[in-house]
């Protein structure tokens, strides 16, 4: 998969080359090309905002710098990307759509600092290719970097080879599967005592039935407690006379 991310601060793109992501760049897996949209700024001052039209406070991305930067990047590889632009105003960013984007080619990312990008650079994009404007969550981040991270992450662990054991996202919280409706539950591993707390017994009696109750009421159990919404807008067939007993 190849990935570009246009910003004027491309050093806060740097975790990119850590850990998961940075080992999947290595391994030739991820395509990461990191760019300075003030390279296609071109006054003195390499200037990429301006004052909003209808006034107002802050400042607003002038479209020239973008349409030159996503004219040049976008004409510098084959196949079909997809632009996604991190908005507070965008759609929700769901493991859905991380899925989603895990099958593209090619995903082009446009974090904004200042109020946002003037509007004329999503329309002029959305007649051409796919763009998707797309929120983290519901609190105003002061730009779309963090975003950024935020999905790189969702959408390479999902790719194939990337995470070292496929298993190790089936039962992630929001994957689609029997548990699709619950958060994960708790878990330990060694030793089997710590500052005087055990285990639960369950989990060392070698009883697979018994153990797979257990962590499905412990998921039930968390999900009331955190995210009752789950619950609620779930298919009520998700859910067994045991979970409802709980
Ligand atoms: Cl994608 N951008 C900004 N600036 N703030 C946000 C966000 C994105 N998602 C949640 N808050």
């Amino acid at each position: 998969m190849r990935l570009d991310v246009v910003t004027i601060f491309p050093e806060y793109l740097e975790p990119l080359n850590v850990s998961l992501v940075g080992k999947a760049r290595a391994r030739g897996q991820l395509d990461v090309r990191i760019h300075d949209l003030r390279e296609w700024a071109h006054d003195k001052h390499n200037t990429v905002d301006d004052t909003p039209y209808g006034g107002g406070p802050g400042m607003v991305m002038k479209p020239e710098p973008w349409g030159e930067a996503l004219d040049e990047i976008l004409a510098s590889g084959e196949g079909e990307p997809v632009i996604v632009v991190p908005t507070p105003s965008g759609a929700p960013f769901t493991q859905q759509l991380a899925v989603e984007l895990s099958a593209k080619p090619w995903l082009v990312f446009t974090p904004a600092r200042y109020e946002g990008i003037d509007r004329r650079v999503i329309e002029e994009y959305g007649d051409r290719v796919d763009v998707r404007e797309v929120s983290i969550g519901d609190y105003v981040l002061a730009g779309g970097e963090a975003p950024v991270l935020v999905m790189v992450e969702a959408v390479a662990r999902l790719l194939p080879g990337v995470l070292g054991n496929a298993a190790s996202h089936q039962d992630d919280s929001f994957a689609p599967g029997a548990m699709a409706d619950l958060l994960e539950g708790p878990v330990y591993t060694k030793p089997p005592e710590w500052r005087g707390r055990g285990i639960p017994e369950v989990l060392v009696s070698g009883h697979h039935g018994k153990i797979a109750r257990w962590r499905r009421d412990e998921a039930f159990r968390r999900t009331d407690l955190n995210r009752p919404d789950l619950i609620e807008r779930a298919d009520p067939a998700a859910f067994d006379k045991h979970d409802r007993a709980i």
